[in-house]
C-alpha cells in the first residue's frame, strides 16, 4: 500500500515535470533563436545588359563574369557585417521577363530595396529608370522605399554618354543616393549593396522616420541624398 502510493505520487510528479519540460520545449521553440540575422530583400532592376547580374556577381563572388546571360530571374543569399551586425540578403537579379506586368509587379512586391542599374554608356538605359521608378512607387506605394540610383560601367568613361550632372540631378529629384559602379573593376561595388542594405536596415528600426535635434545633420539624408562616385 505504502509503495503503491509512492510510486503513484512519483509517477505524479515524473507526469508534472515531463508536462512542465513540454511546456518549456515549446516556448523555447516559438523563441526566435538570438543569433538568426536580419534578412533583407532587394531586387537589381534596370535596362537589360547594363550590368545587373556583373554586379551581383561582383558583390557575391568577387568576380567578374563577362557573358552571365540566366533566362530567368535568380536570386542569391549572402552574410554581410554591416555596422557591426550580421545580417543576410537575398538578392533577385532579374532577367527580362519583367516585360510581363504581373510578373514584374510579384517581383518588385517582394522586394523590400531596389538597385536601380543604368550604364553610363547608355542614356536609353537612363531613361529607362525613370519608368523603373514609377513602377515601384506604384505597386510598393511608397515614397520612402530604400532605392539607390546606380550608374555602372564607369571604367568605360571615354564612352560615357550620359553627364554625371543629369544622374545626381535625377537622384536628388527621387531624394535617394546616387553610386557609380564598375562590375569589372569592383569599384563601388560593396558601397553600392552596403548603403542600400543600410537604409533598408535603418528603415526597420525606425530611425528613418525617428525625429532628430535640428542642429545634428540628418542621418535619414546622409543615408538617402547622398553621391558615391
Ligand atoms: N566594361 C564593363 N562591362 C560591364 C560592366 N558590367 C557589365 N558589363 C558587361 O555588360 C554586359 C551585360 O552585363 P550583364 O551583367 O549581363 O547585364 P544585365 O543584362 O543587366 O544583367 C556583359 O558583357 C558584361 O560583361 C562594367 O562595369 N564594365
Ligand atoms: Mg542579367
Amino acid at each position: 500500500m505504502f509503495s503503491a502510493l509512492t510510486y503513484q505520487l512519483s509517477t505524479t510528479f515524473l507526469e508534472e515535470q515531463k508536462k512542465c519540460e513540454g511546456l518549456v520545449a515549446a516556448a523555447n521553440m516559438s523563441k526566435k533563436p538570438a543569433t538568426q540575422p536580419t534578412l533583407h530583400k532587394v531586387i537589381m532592376v534596370g535596362s537589360g545588359g547594363v550590368g545587373k547580374s556583373a554586379l551581383t556577381l561582383q558583390f557575391m563572388y568577387d568576380e567578374f563574369v563577362e557573358d552571365y546571360e540566366p533566362t530567368k530571374a535568380d536570386s542569391y543569399r549572402k552574410k554581410v557585417v554591416l555596422d557591426g551586425e550580421e545580417v543576410q540578403i537575398d538578392i533577385l537579379d532579374t532577367a527580362g521577363q519583367e516585360d510581363y506586368a504581373a510578373i514584374r509587379d510579384n517581383y518588385f512586391r517582394s522586394g523590400e530595396g531596389f538597385l536601380c542599374v543604368f550604364s553610363i554608356t547608355e542614356p536609353e538605359s537612363f531613361d529607362a529608370t525613370q519608368e523603373f521608378r514609377e513602377q515601384i512607387l506604384r505597386v510598393k506605394n511608397d515614397e520612402n522605399i530604400p532605392f539607390l540610383l546606380v550608374g555602372n560601367k564607369s571604367d568605360l568613361a571615354d564612352k560615357r554618354r550620359v553627364p554625371l550632372d543629369a544622374c545626381r540631378e535625377r537622384a536628388q529629384h527621387w531624394q535617394v543616393p546616387y553610386v557609380e559602379t564598375s562590375a569589372k573593376t569592383r569599384d563601388n561595388v560593396d558601397k553600392a549593396f552596403l548603403t542600400l542594405i543600410r537604409q533598408m536596415s535603418w528603415l526597420k528600426q525606425g530611425l528613418a522616420a525617428a525625429e532628430e535635434p535640428p542642429d545634428q545633420p540628418s542621418r535619414r539624408c546622409a543615408v538617402r541624398c547622398c553621391t558615391i562616385c
